[in-house]
């Protein structure tokens, strides 16, 4: 790396664009799409009357971003509302503190972005990368590029095609640009821009060149050239306040200065490897992968004050947290199985406050499916409030005094729709496998005025959303689904377990799954299989709704295993499956070693067949 870094050292010094300035290939093609006055937008294609005239979008006093007929008379982001007036006295402005609207558009823009199937990484609400990489591949075996042109604008025009073939590549990315931004415009109203370039750095810095609504492509020999032209180090996506302070304390103040300090001095001021990642990103060079985005790991929301000290007023924060909370639950559409309550506690003897978590598993039959959307009744919430007080009792001495800072709850564990139909873990278990991610809010959000909804991790502020696309369980089989979340519950240590998830890779064979079809819905209707081992950190004085989950279930079995469905397999096959789960590591095998299952007669390898 650190001659890579050299090597584009040596390239910045000379001035002519030949090809000895490029270093190596370029093989990636990267969009970046962001959405043009994004808040603003969404106001307007949700009220077309709003359009043509300027607008603004207020959070408490501020306009935190308006429409690029408001940005004409001088308005800007995060301006003061009075001084916004002042400029543009006839801008209308429109309350955005509650984002809900914004979220669900930034969803069905992933959505839309996911058709092409590539990898797709959200960025905070209203930016997407995306790495076409693979798809310009497919497109270069029957698109003749010698005539092809760029789609959009071009940062600088090449002297020369490049030998890696990087060039013609990136032009095709510019159609794929085109073909999104027209899709994301016909099927949702918003009009967008996009970055073109090798990298995600080049494509996020060189996409908002022309506003709004065009796009602009940058070749890789122009990367470091570009990245002279950024007045601050702070401009670099991935260099924050505190780095941008340490560099300007060592002069560093433009990205040509970055460019310029050798390596050896910032490597002096920083560890080997960030300096050498800050001289590559200062010369526009940057491998990071474009990370597909999922579902966060947790849903969570906080609620910060100056102090609160009396049980009840607790309370009533959890439960206007616990409101919010079940509404982000219902647009993520999974159901939750664990529940974690923080605080944080002023301290007068520490300067800095820290949080404290404790969290419990809630059952899944707290949750009902309604024509597809996830409820809770009164009853239900009751449960989940009492869980939370009880989560607060273990936190909290109430025979002490105490102040709290600050409240949260988060949802930390998801139930999650089974692999395939014909999964055999869909038969045994009564839970499936959960992601474990993290929350919601993007960091610039500003707009809570009662609540505070920051971040509950430090990773929260890449995976915020989630994808209509994705949101489970689906609208078409609320039955089923229904009927699995009554039956599903989940101990940490299952997620781990070697025979689930090896078993979970195979598949059944068409009558072999009818009469194993024939068990499970034998055995559909009757009441919930109690679970065995409680998870690490649960109240051993859980509430009702906890006690249906930590009970101990069949006793040779692990508890994923749904005991009615193992009574009713015949006893050979429940040795041989009691064998496997004594020892896992021999069951790890079945497809390296079909001849020694081949042996036995009625063995449960017989009912796997290996996918092909
Ligand atoms: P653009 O992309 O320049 O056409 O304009 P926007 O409005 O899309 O700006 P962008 O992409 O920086 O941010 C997306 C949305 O995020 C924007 O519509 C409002 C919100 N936002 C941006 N900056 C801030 C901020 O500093 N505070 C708050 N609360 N919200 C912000
Ligand atoms: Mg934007």
């Amino acid at each position: 790396m650190d001659d890579s870094v050299l090597q584009s050292s040596r390239n910045m010094e000379s001035s002519s664009s030949t090809y000895t300035d490029i270093d190596g290939d370029h093989p990636k093609a990267i969009i970046h799409i962001d959405i043009d006055c994004f808040y603003a937008q969404v106001e307007m294609v949700r009220n077309p009357e709003l359009r043509g005239a300027p607008l603004g979008i207020q959070q408490k006093n501020i306009v935190v971003t308006s429409n690029y007929e408001a940005r004409s008379f001088g308005v800007k982001k995060c301006m003061l509302v009075s001084d916004a007036m002042k400029v543009c006295p006839n801008m209308k402005l429109v309350n955005g503190e509650d984002l809900h609207n914004y979220r669900t558009a930034s969803n069905k823009i992933f959505a839309v972005l996911q058709c092409w199937k590539c990898p797709v990484e959200k960025l905070g609400m209203d930016e997407n990368f995306i790495d076409v990489t693979n798809l310009v591949q497919e497109k270069l075996k029957s698109v003749n590029t010698a005539g092809l042109a760029v789609s959009g604008h071009t940062y600088s025009e090449p002297s020369m095609e490049c030998p890696c073939g990087c060039h013609a590549r990136l032009r095709i990315a510019s159609q794929i640009a085109s073909e999104m931004r027209k899709k994301i415009f016909d099927d949702l109203g918003y009009t967008t821009c996009a970055g073109i370039a090798h990298n995600k750095l080049l494509a996020k810095l060189i996409c908002p060149l022309h506003k709004p609504n065009d796009q602009t492509t940058i070749y890789p020999e122009h990367g470091t050239s570009f990245m002279s032209t950024l007045s601050s180090v702070r401009s670099i996506p991935s260099i924050g306040s505190k780095t941008t302070e340490t560099l300007i304390s060592h002069k560093i103040i433009t990205v040509s200065d970055l460019q310029e300090a050798p390596l050896e001095v910032l490597k002096k001021i920083f560890s080997s490897d960030m300096a050498v990642r800050l001289k590559n990103l200062g010369l526009g060079e940057d491998n990071t992968p474009v990370k597909q985005t999922g579902k966060p790991q947790s849903i969570g929301l906080e609620d910060s004050f100056k102090t609160v000290s009396v049980k009840s007023e607790v309370e009533d924060k959890f439960s206007a947290l616990l409101q919010r909370l079940l509404v982000l639950m219902r647009e993520d559409g999974r159901i939750p199985v664990s529940l974690r309550v923080t605080l944080r506690k002023r301290d007068a003897k520490r300067l800095s406050s820290h949080r404290e978590s404790r969290q419990a598993q809630i059952s899944p039959s707290i949750f009902t499916l309604n024509n597809g959307l996830l409820t809770v009744t009164d009853a239900g919430q009751q449960k989940l409030m009492s869980i939370v007080m009880r989560l607060f009792n273990k936190l909290i001495d109430l025979s002490k005094p105490f102040h709290l800072t600050l409240v949260g709850l988060a949802f930390t564990k998801f139930q999650e729709r089974m692999t395939g139909r014909s999964s055999i873990v869909n038969y045994f278990m009564n839970d499936i496998s959960v992601q474990s991610v993290l929350n919601l809010q993007n960091d610039c959000d500003t707009s809570a005025t009662s609540m505070d909804y920051s971040a509950v991790s430090p990773s929260s502020s890449t995976t915020t959303d989630l994808s209509d696309a994705e949101v489970e369980p689906s609208p078409k089989k609320p039955k089923k689904v229904n009927w699995i979340a009554k039956r599903r519950c989940l101990a940490k240590e299952e997620v781990a377990s070697p025979s689930k998830l090896k078993v979970g890779e195979l598949r059944l064979n068409s009558k072999e799954l009818e009469k194993v079809s024939e068990l499970r819905l034998n055995s559909r209707d009757r009441s919930l299989t109690p679970r065995a081992s409680p998870a690490k950190d649960n109240l051993s004085d859980a509430s009702d709704s906890m006690k249906d989950i930590e009970e101990g279930a069949c006793e040779d079995c692990p508890s994923y295993v749904d005991k009615e469905v193992f009574n009713a397999l015949p006893d050979e096959m429940q040795q041989e499956l009691k064998a496997m789960w004594k020892n896992p590591a021999g069951a790890d095998k079945p497809r390296s070693s079909p001849r020694k299952n081949k042996a036995k007669t009625n063995t449960i390898m017989k009912y796997f067949v290996p996918q092909k």
